[in-house]
């Protein structure tokens, strides 16, 4: 069977100093790192949040303040700092972490009138990204996911992952969640266990 790694949004503005920076962030890099060398992964994709300047999703661009909840398109969008604007450091992958064996990169979130927390597609549904059929292309079966944020693009890469029918694992010692709320990671694991995702040491 054949098995790919995918790692989601290890991206400057998401880690240690960044815009969007989610709580112990770095600590996953050598984890995943450490994975790429283990395990012979068929393919190793990447996923990229890539934002025009003027998305919707920024409070900036909404005179909103950040964590303030609006309608866009009909669905609730939380209002984040500006964050992983294209071509700027903040939207990199961080440093630390080992690209060179990567076979694929997904970018997301582009369309500056919805977001797209998911690898998969955006949060209406309308568009799908190349990840689906790119994996199908080669044959993949199973997935593994790693990366942040947990409660976020994690979260909706594995359900889904699951939905489009793959064997889907989650590594807890590679996701690190953005809202540290007491309870916010049971909660997610939780969700991810009833729809059928595996959660590794
Ligand atoms: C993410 C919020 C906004 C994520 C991306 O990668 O989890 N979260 N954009
Ligand atoms: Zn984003």
């Amino acid at each position: 069977m054949k098995k790919a790694l995918i790692i989601v949004d290890v991206q400057n503005d998401f880690c240690e100093g960044g815009s969007l920076a989610v709580p112990d962030a770095n600590q996953i890099i050598p984890y995943i790192n450490l994975l790429m060398e283990d395990n012979n992964y068929d393919e190793i994709v990447l996923s990229q949040d890539w934002h025009p300047a003027n998305h919707k999703s920024f409070a900036s661009n909404n005179g909103r303040k950040v964590g303030d909840i609006i309608k866009l398109n009909g669905i609730n969008q939380f209002m984040w700092p500006d964050h992983c604007v294209q071509n700027t450091f903040g939207a990199e992958f961080q440093k630390d972490l080992n690209i060179e064996k990567a076979t694929h990169i997904v970018q997301k979130g582009l369309n500056i009138e919805i977001d797209s927390y998911s690898a998969f597609q955006d949060n209406n549904h309308f568009t799908k990204t190349d990840l689906d059929d790119y994996l199908k292309s080669k044959d993949i079966q199973l997935v593994e996911i790693v990366g942040l944020a947990l409660d976020y693009c994690v979260k909706y890469t594995c359900l889904d992952a699951v939905a489009n029918g793959y064997l889907t694992c989650l590594h807890f010692n590679g996701t690190k969640a953005v809202n540290a709320k007491p309870g916010n990671d049971k909660e997610t694991i939780f969700t991810l266990l009833q729809n059928g995702v595996t959660i590794l040491g």
